[in-house]
């Protein structure tokens, strides 16, 4: 494979833009190399400017669970797009989007849209706060809830992997509010709670870690955080921006039989399209502008194009039998990298809720961001280029999830499984 026109392109985009990409992890700082510029995708397929092509399993990471380029998607947005883009006023698009959203999430009375997961959780923050009147908030070590200030202490995604988890240019101020814990550590989230409840708003947790790998609550952990938050009186925001119709159609929370009082969403609600979205108990929603005095606000929030991508994606979701075959894929994906991995002597530890997946390069078990760093990382960024340069583009960096979409096919993943195992052996 020649990359040529992509070594270029990134020449260029490097003058231009900090560290030549609109987001951090794309520059593949933690597998060495340059990244791979993209021409165009289709299905489970993508193609660089080069004429490569290779079977996508970051797909935007995450948000195209139907694949690239849904026909259905495509042809919506051409309809759409020609009664203009957006128009700062209500559209009947925000009410059936929110309606697909509030049946998928009956823990959600009212939800509220806008543009990136980011603006989601930062939101969802501000209301909690709000609500309670209580300043603090509590997250886990090795979650990422997006870029806001107060959220981008020990963060899970591009800090850990850049082994910088603190961010520079977040006020110590801002840093004092925010108490990080270990996941899947009751003890250590009960001890917290009971001594510090009163100045605590809110736990904020990704109810399955995407953004160090894939991280899964050990039994009970969920169980024993609802009951802690209810009994006093402090707001569990479940950050579903990466489980959400990821793990099941209804997320998490449907999963694993939790009700959050505030759910977080984004990626596959817009379709491929830049959405997020916020909400919950109609009593904690309805601190929020224009009803109440909380302050939130969006010039593109709910815009025509966004909703439509959601909306079609959502409706597709909801059809008989689209989990059925998202889950058979996913099984034949789990149970050939394991046997190949075994096969080429490689220890590896795999993990996955739904068709959110991560391999790592150790033998711990992975419970948290402490074990999480246990995995090789040089031997994962050897298999990450020894599986590109076979046509396989998986995360560029061992803490992030892989997904897997409707569109990938039994021969794509037989060809995945196949390629792995020549990978393994080559590491
Ligand atoms: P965005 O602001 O990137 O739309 O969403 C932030 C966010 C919030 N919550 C969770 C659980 C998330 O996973 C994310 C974003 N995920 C990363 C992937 N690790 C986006 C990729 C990137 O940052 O480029």
């Amino acid at each position: 494979m020649n990359f040529k026109k992509s070594h270029k392109l990134f020449k260029k985009a490097y003058e231009l833009i900090p560290g030549g990409v609109n987001s951090p992890v794309r520059a593949f700082g933690a597998v060495g190399g340059n990244p791979l510029f993209i021409e165009r995708a289709q299905g489970s397929k993508i193609y660089d400017v080069d004429g490569n092509s290779f079977i996508d399993y970051v797909l935007s990471w995450g948000p195209l669970i139907l694949g690239h380029a849904h026909p259905k998607i495509v042809n919506a947005l051409k309809k759409a797009i020609e009664k203009g883009t957006s128009y700062g006023a209500p559209t009947s698009l925000e009410v059936e989007l929110a309606e697909l959203v509030l049946k998928a999430y009956p823990s959600m009375h009212k939800v509220r849209m806008v543009n990136s997961g980011t603006e989601a959780t930062m939101s969802a923050l501000r209301v909690a706060r709000g609500f309670t009147g209580r300043d603090k908030i509590i997250k886990f070590e090795g979650c990422y809830h997006g870029h806001a200030d107060g959220l981008l202490v020990k963060a899970g995604s591009g800090a850990t992997t850049f082994g910088v988890p603190d961010s520079l240019g977040v006020p110590k101020s801002y840093a004092k509010n925010t108490i990080i814990l270990p996941f899947n550590n009751i003890p250590a989230l009960k001890d917290v709670i009971v001594n510090k409840w009163k100045s605590i708003a809110c736990v904020i947790v990704e109810p399955v870690i995407g953004n160090i790998g894939c991280v899964l609550p050990k039994l009970g952990f969920l169980e024993s955080l609802r009951k802690l938050t209810r009994q006093y009186g402090i707001v569990l925001i479940f950050d579903e921006v990466m489980t959400g119709f990821r793990v099941s159609f209804g997320g998490a929370q449907a999963y694993y039989g939790i009700k959050p009082d505030m759910t977080c969403l984004g990626k596959v609600i817009g379709g491929g399209l830049p959405v997020g979205a916020y909400g919950g108990r109609e009593e904690i929603m309805s601190v929020v502008a224009p009803v109440g005095p909380v302050y939130q606000a969006g010039t593109l929030s709910g815009n025509p194009l966004a909703m439509t991508a959601g909306i079609e994606t959502l409706k597709i979701l909801s059809r008989e039998g689209t989990y059925e075959k998202l889950e058979n894929r996913m099984e034949q994906l789990e149970k050939g990298l394991k046997d190949v991995a075994k096969k080429a002597g490689v220890k590896t530890r795999f993990y996955r809720a739904g068709t959110m997946f991560c391999s790592y390069f150790t033998d711990v078990d992975v419970i948290d961001y402490k074990t999480s760093k246990t995995s090789d990382t040089a031997k994962f960024a050897r298999f990450f280029s020894n599986m590109l340069k076979r046509g396989i583009y998986i995360a560029p960096s061992q803490f992030e999830a892989g997904f897997i979409s409707s569109a990938h096919t039994e021969k794509d993943i037989e060809k995945t499984i196949k390629v792995a195992y020549e990978s393994f052996k080559e590491l």
